[in-house]
């Protein structure tokens, strides 16, 4: 059997289970997973190997109207992910799409903008645990309307179910030619930019309405200490005075909680101890500012470039 190896692009409305998928996919937590809608902001590679097929998998921000110049940058990521695909996946939210006609016509416009592209384009409705098997099959027709689609997979990226088949048949699409990296690599995510994400997954869980979307973490060093441990520091910067005392909360309860948890965590995928430092930085407008979205590893130079 000769080698495969190609790119397939998760691509779906925000909170659809793309992070989830990818994570499930790869079998380890690559990219960061929150109940709110654009957790994900770049681009995160998964690199998976199945049987001769090397699948390098691209999860991406969700798909919406952007506001802020950080909006802009997120959906032109996931469009551009797209670009590069060989097969994307439109992940869909069944029970969202079920119940409401909103979330089922956004779904049918991505798919429609995205049959317009050279690549195979697939059908996946996740998250089947929450929705009786029988509706499956009205939504199912419902977005068939929409745009030619390859392929129709139904799965919860949550229990697995189906998600074996999933990767099967993605091992089976995949163009024939040499696999692009190393069989034991996972992700090209560096250390520092997992760190920095662990630290916003839990600005995520444990702050609400604004202030998750106004702040953003930058790992300022990253430093293995002679013992086998890591020394980690990281900066918060957020848009509002307002949300640097609510991150910082009571006698700085919050941010120690944040800490706590993201060095558990970090601690868990680096497997050794850490010491986490985190300082948070008032940085008004941050999210609209091209410049400081550059500085800040939101904004890459060359959008469009390979992956
Ligand atoms: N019950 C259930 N929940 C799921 C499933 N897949 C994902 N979720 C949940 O849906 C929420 C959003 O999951 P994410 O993986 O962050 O979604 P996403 O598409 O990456 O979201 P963005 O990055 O914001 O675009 C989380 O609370 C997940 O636990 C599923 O198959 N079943
Ligand atoms: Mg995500």
């Amino acid at each position: 059997m000769s080698a495969r190896c190609g790119f397939a692009a998760l691509i779906g409305a925000p909170n659809a289970g793309k992070s989830t998928l990818l994570n499930r996919l790869a079998g380890a937590k690559l990219a960061i997973v929150t109940p709110k809608a654009q957790t994900t902001r770049g681009r995160v590679l998964g690199i998976v190997m199945r049987g001769e097929s090397q699948i390098l998998l691209l999860d991406t921000p969700g798909i919406f109207t952007p506001r802020r110049r950080l909006d802009q940058v997120m959906v032109e990521a996931a469009w551009n992910s797209a670009r590069e695909a060989d097969t994307i996946l439109l992940l869909v939210d069944s029970r969202a799409a079920d119940a409401n006609a909103e979330a089922r016509a956004a779904a049918g416009e991505i798919a429609a903008r995205l049959a317009e592209g050279g690549a195979a384009l697939w059908l996946v409705l996740n998250k089947i645990d929450l929705l009786a098997p029988h509706r499956l099959l009205a939504l199912t027709a419902a977005l068939h309307e929409a745009a030619p689609f390859a392929e129709t997979l139904m799965i919860s990226a949550t229990t697995g179910d189906g998600v074996a088949t999933l990767l099967d048949r993605l091992a089976q699409a995949m163009p024939e030619g040499p696999h692009l990296y190393p069989e034991d690599q996972l992700s090209d995510l560096s250390d520092r930019a997992m760190a920095a994400e662990i630290v916003r997954e839990q600005i995520f869980l444990q702050t609400h309405a604004e202030v998750p979307y106004g702040a953003t973490v930058v790992t300022e060093s990253f430093r293995p200490l002679e013992d086998g441990s890591v020394r980690i520091e990281a900066t918060i910067h957020v848009d509002r005075p307002g949300h640097k005392a609510i991150l910082i909360g009571a006698k700085g309860a919050r941010i120690r909680e944040i800490g706590a948890r993201a060095r558990a965590a970090l601690g868990r995928l680096l497997e050794r101890d850490v010491h986490l430092f985190l300082v948070v930085k008032q940085d008004p407008g941050w999210h609209d500012d091209p410049r400081r979205l550059r500085a800040l590893g939101l904004e890459t130079p060359h959008p469009g470039g390979k992956p």
